[in-house]
């Protein structure tokens, strides 16, 4: 009884800091290198800055009238509570009037685009148009009306702006840190020659030392797998990223066949298709032990304990790996020829 109230009080906890505050996708904007979502719930500007706070972030500061360009497309969809025409698209920025007009990030940003008609409304908050949004579509222009603070309805969500990645390993902003994820890492960078930042995009630059190498490809590992609730980082060799290295798959996902699949791809391959030391190709054998084949290998037979996978008894795993260490070695000796 005792460890199930335990038990009871954790979910608690974790579904009272859960999603129902913020955004659960973040969009990032290259240009800024910051991170973008929506409020989690229609509110008053007041409890859109609380939710935006609590995200870690304010809601937006716009910069230039290409961040606001950006924002106005991007969130092009967000409606007002109970109106959603498209002339109720608007939402929340951080530009308020509170002794003088200011941003809530405390920025000094003077950049504006006000809506022609600004100074014949009255309110202390202020929302942008959003690209969906009647005749004032796509012009990206801010307005203020108290209407909108009320709480019987036409509150906008905010859009809440991050410095950081609030998921580092979650490079597409979707809530998962999955296979997509780190087939964007192997995608960017030959990671073993490394590749500086920029032209490397930053996001991918997990241990924040300017490069995207191996070593953002480790700590992706370790990260997505504690994520994941996972004790050890994921293991090359584990190209359908189960938690499993293994050989065979009767839906033709098993790690050893995947590989296969793609042996001898020489350009363009991410870790999906058995690129596991991110140098974008898929081989077999290298001198120094990091042949993708080598490093699956080494791996095989490893479960992480996810607990998802039905895994063969482990004299099937061997048969089995025999079959495929037979194909990897017809596939060197072609290779070498
Ligand atoms: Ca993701
Ligand atoms: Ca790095
Ligand atoms: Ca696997
Ligand atoms: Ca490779």
């Amino acid at each position: 009884m005792e460890r199930f109230l335990v038990g009871l009080a954790v979910v608690l906890v974790l579904s009272a800091a859960g999603p129902a505050e913020a955004a659960t996708t973040w969009e990032y904007n290259s240009a800024t290198g910051h991170w973008y979502g929506l409020t989690g719930r229609h509110s008053s500007w007041n409890e859109a800055e609380s939710q935006a706070q609590a995200a870690g972030g304010h809601l937006v500061t716009i910069n230039d009238a290409t961040e606001n360009a950006w924002l106005t497309t991007t969130f092009r969809d967000a409606y007002v509570r109970d109106h959603q025409t498209p002339w109720q698209n608007i939402a929340w920025i951080g530009y308020h009037n509170s002794s003088g007009w200011k941003w809530s990030s405390g920025e000094s940003s003077t950049y504006t685009s006000l809506y022609q008609l600004w100074g014949s409304y009255s309110g202390a908050y202020t929302y942008l148009h959003l690209a969906n949004h009647g005749d004032l579509a796509g012009r990206g222009e801010w307005n203020h009306n108290s209407l909108h603070n009320n709480t019987y309805g036409y509150q906008p969500l905010g859009i809440i702006e991050l410095d950081s990645n609030p998921v580092p390993a979650d490079f597409n902003g979707d809530g998962n840190v999955d296979i997509i994820d780190v087939n964007l890492l192997t995608a960017e960078a030959d990671l073993p020659l490394g590749l500086m930042v920029p032209p490397a995009d930053a996001k991918f630059d997990l241990n924040l030392d300017k490069i995207i190498a191996t070593a953002d490809l480790d700590q992706w590992l370790a990260d997505a797998a504690t994520f994941n609730g996972l004790a050890s980082p994921y293991l090359r060799g584990d190209a359908n990223l189960d938690g499993d290295v293994d050989v065979w798959d009767l839906d033709g996902t098993g790690d050893a066949q995947l590989l296969s699949e793609n042996l001898g791809m020489e350009t363009g391959a991410v870790w999906g298709d058995g690129d596991f030391n991110g140098d974008g190709d898929v081989d077999v054998w290298a001198m120094d032990g990091s042949g993708d084949a080598q490093l699956l290998s080494e791996n095989l037979g490893s479960s992480l304990d996810v607990g998802t996978n039905a895994v063969p008894e482990p004299s099937t795993l061997a048969l089995l790996a025999m079959g495929v260490f037979g194909l990897l070695a017809y596939g060197w000796r072609r290779n070498i020829r």
